[in-house]
């Protein structure tokens, strides 16, 4: 029977000119490569690994444009050239005035973080974020979720989940008075929520009250080109508009950015913060010659700023985001089609799995999520990350945090894997899926201090 046609498919807006072998293990050999990795994927070597999904940082492929801009990296210690064509980029696209170079993303975090925090501050965000909440710890602050509860609701089918809870705020600053709070953390496609974005809408409101507050919006733009996607395809009144106004729109709205540009910007290493704030920027420049290097590549070499600057360019393009988002929402169908609970909206750069509904005999001290990754790898080589209690750590006081969400991530990096890999991923997660009810817990043997998702070890229960 001849095929009607029903729908006008989109493709990848690229072509492969290179390609990287893959190899493939057995059970076996996977089984014992887990058990020598403390049951943590981060402790893989990525020889053992098949399909890659572990995270979107620093993993994406870069364009032959990229590549080419390599070459005209300017490695003078001082005045790089290199330094300027990314502040240039970094003024047209993301609408910050001054800025400085780091590697990577925790860089500017750290720096900008000691800046701004006092001891006994409160700094109030849409959702935790693993490295963030770290160093405005250590420079004296403590988080506060401001997000809506929406959230924290995996089955929530809300389009703007990553959403500032206004009333939260409110009571915040009736608590702790707005001096203590030196500003909003705001992120665009908030990770841990399962890359969420937040509205311009909400944005715009929350400007406002600051605003009125005296209160800065720091904005974590490591993943604001796929916010600004979903804002095209979700948020009434943008639909005529190119991700990259709408970019402009949201940068416009805050005050100062914090960039790993691992991530959205196409690169394999890297990361800024930007200001618009000139006593911000001097003390800025004054710290990261202690930490990293001269203000003028600030530990990063000068082939990677021109990188980045094309590839901030490259990530405001429409069909790179649109293919992008599609292969995410991609793999989130497969993987719905077979049972498997996963976060509503599908997200921006991955697919988060509810470990908690997949695996509802544990209990969250058996670390579902992390047990979860474990057993996908062991099934296919497919390398997945934990996103719940292991990553969520423990308090400043030493207990542990129970996050609501306790997810495994499937993050697809950018322009890397194919739609045929998404369908042996979705495959490998299904025959987990099928044998759920034999799979056992963890239990932690090994616990550093800090992010200690990076490097704990765990035995099976
Ligand atoms: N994110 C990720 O896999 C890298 C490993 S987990 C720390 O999602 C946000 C929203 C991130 C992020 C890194 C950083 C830190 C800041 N904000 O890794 O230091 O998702 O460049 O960036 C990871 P760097």
């Amino acid at each position: 029977m001849i095929k009607k046609l029903q729908k006008r498919s989109w493709a990848e807006p690229y072509k492969m000119k290179m390609v990287e072998l893959l190899k493939q293990t057995t059970r076996g050999q996977r089984s014992r490569a887990i058990k020598a990795a403390g049951y943590n994927t981060f402790l893989l070597k990525s020889e053992d690994v098949y399909i890659d999904l572990l995270t979107d940082s620093g993993t994406n492929a870069m364009s032959d444009r990229q590549w080419s801009a390599l070459m005209l990296g300017d490695e003078a210690y001082a005045g790089s050239n290199s330094y300027y064509k990314l502040e240039k980029a970094v003024q047209k696209f993301l609408w910050l005035q001054i800025f400085s170079a780091h590697t990577p993303g925790r860089g500017a975090e750290n720096i900008l973080s000691r800046i701004l925090i006092r001891k006994g501050d409160v700094v109030p965000g849409n959702m935790y974020f693993t490295t963030t909440r770290l160093h405005q710890e250590l420079a004296g602050g403590t988080f506060e979720d401001i997000i809506i509860d929406e959230a924290h609701d995996p089955t929530n089918e809300f389009p703007f989940k990553g959403n500032v809870d206004l009333e939260k705020l409110t009571r915040l600053i009736k608590k702790h008075g707005a001096k203590k709070i030196p500003y909003v953390s705001i992120a665009t496609n908030v990770n841990m929520a399962g890359g969420q974005p937040i509205s311009m809408k909400n944005l715009k409101e929350l400007r406002k009250f600051t605003k009125q507050h005296g209160i800065r919006i720091i904005h974590d733009m490591t993943r604001v080109a796929e916010n600004a996607y979903f804002i095209q395809q979700r948020e009434k009144g943008y639909e005529k508009k190119s991700v990259k106004d709408i970019v402009k729109e949201i940068c416009s709205l805050t005050d100062g950015a914090t960039m790993s540009a691992k991530k959205d910007a196409l690169v394999n290493i890297g990361g800024f913060m930007a200001t618009n704030e000139w006593d911000v920027f001097e003390e800025a420049r004054n710290l990261v010659v202690i930490y990293e290097g001269l203000h003028t590549y600030g530990g990063l070499a000068g082939r990677d700023m021109e990188a980045i600057a094309v590839g901030i360019e490259e990530s405001l393009n429409d069909r790179h985001q649109q293919a992008r988002i599609g292969q995410v929402e991609y793999l989130g169908q497969q993987l719905e089609s077979y049972g498997i609970p996963i976060v509503k909206p599908i997200g921006g750069h991955g697919v988060f799995v509810d470990a908690k509904a997949f695996l509802p005999h544990l209990t969250q001290d058996e670390f579902p999520a992390q047990t979860l990754a474990a057993e996908l790898y062991i099934e296919s080589g497919v390398r997945t990350m934990e996103r719940g209690m292991v990553s969520a750590g423990r308090k400043p006081n030493g207990e542990n945090y129970y996050p609501k969400l306790e997810l495994v991530r499937f993050t697809i990096p950018r322009r890397v894997y194919t739609q045929a890999h998404m369908d042996v991923v979705a495959e490998s997660a299904a025959a987990v899926f099928a044998r759920r009810n034999k799979i056992r817990g963890l239990k932690v043997v090994y616990e550093p201090k800090y992010l200690r998702f990076f490097q704990a070890r765990f035995e099976r229960k």
